[in-house]
């Protein structure tokens, strides 16, 4: 689907205005201002090779060879550990704060809507906050990026980060080749809502990039550059950068 700025940033907060039942969907793209790389925009993983994804993200990589992942790992921990959430994170939290955003489902591993205060996120391919150990089963919950940096540190096999029973410690992230994580209650949250936002995601991963289809509502979709889903009558997409347009939104919402 192609398009530039199909809609005006006075007409999408126009639709704001009038709804009840807001979903934001949210792919990688929203956190690139803050300095987090996506996948397949121009200074994504797929372009620079800075890792190979697949040996990072693939199930059966991470069982056979975990220190392509855990490599990965401790850049992103000790990147994610000081980043702070982007205006678009920020306007998503105050939508809510408002009343009118019903939910974020985003494919994001990092935590940024919550840093922003964001309370109804559905993580699909989950996050850094939990992880499960392979031997033993331990679960390990509400951790951070230091704890994750600490775990490798201590760690006897490095790169990876192992339990005290000396087994593979995972974290509870959707690796390729998993299932995502309250799919359903995605699914049904945005069968239900009247507007939904579909933001800095190029939907290529499924099933996330099914779930526009889910909704006749009005889809709003900003992203900069190519994404995959059809042209629809009550589909627009806006090519821009997303703080950018988000920015001239809020102006047009006002204060709240
Ligand atoms: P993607 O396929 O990399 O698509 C991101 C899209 O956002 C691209 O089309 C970019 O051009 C676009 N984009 C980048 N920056 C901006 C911007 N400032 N304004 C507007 N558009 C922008 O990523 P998807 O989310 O579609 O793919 C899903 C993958 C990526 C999931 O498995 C994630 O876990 C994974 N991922 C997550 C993160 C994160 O948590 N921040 C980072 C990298 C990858």
């Amino acid at each position: 689907m192609t398009g530039h700025d199909s809609l005006p940033p006075q007409a999408l907060s126009e639709m704001i205005g009038q709804a009840k039942m807001l979903v934001a969907l949210t792919g990688a793209g929203l956190s690139t201002s803050a300095g987090i790389p996506d996948f397949r925009g121009p200074n994504g993983l797929y372009v620079t090779r800075r890792y190979d994804p697949i040996r990072v993200f693939e199930i059966d990589w991470f069982r056979r060879a975990p220190q392509n992942f855990y490599e990965f790992a401790r850049d992103f921990a000790t990147m994610a550990e000081m980043i702070q959430p982007t205006f678009s994170h920020r306007f998503l939290h105050r939508l809510e704060a408002k009343g009118v955003l019903a939910g974020i489902v985003t494919q994001n591993i990092d935590l940024l809507h919550q840093k922003a205060g964001s309370e109804k996120v559905i993580e699909l391919h989950g996050s850094f906050q939990s992880a499960t150990c392979l031997g033993c089963g331990q679960r390990f919950l509400d951790l951070t990026y230091s704890w994750w940096l600490e775990i490798m540190d201590n760690s006897l096999k490095k790169p990876i980060a192992q339990c005290a029973c000396g087994s593979l410690l995972k974290p509870d992230i959707v690796f390729f080749g998993e299932q995502v994580r309250q799919y359903d209650e995605a699914e049904a949250l945005i069968r239900n809502c009247d507007l939904l936002l579909v933001l800095g995601s190029s939907l290529n991963v499924t099933p996330a990039s099914q779930l526009p289809y889910e909704t006749r509502a009005p889809t709003v979709i900003i992203n900069r550059g190519e994404i995959i889903l059809g042209a629809g009558e009550n589909r627009f997409k806006v090519d821009a950068d997303l703080d950018w347009y988000l920015r001239k939104v809020a102006e047009h919402l006002g204060p709240d």
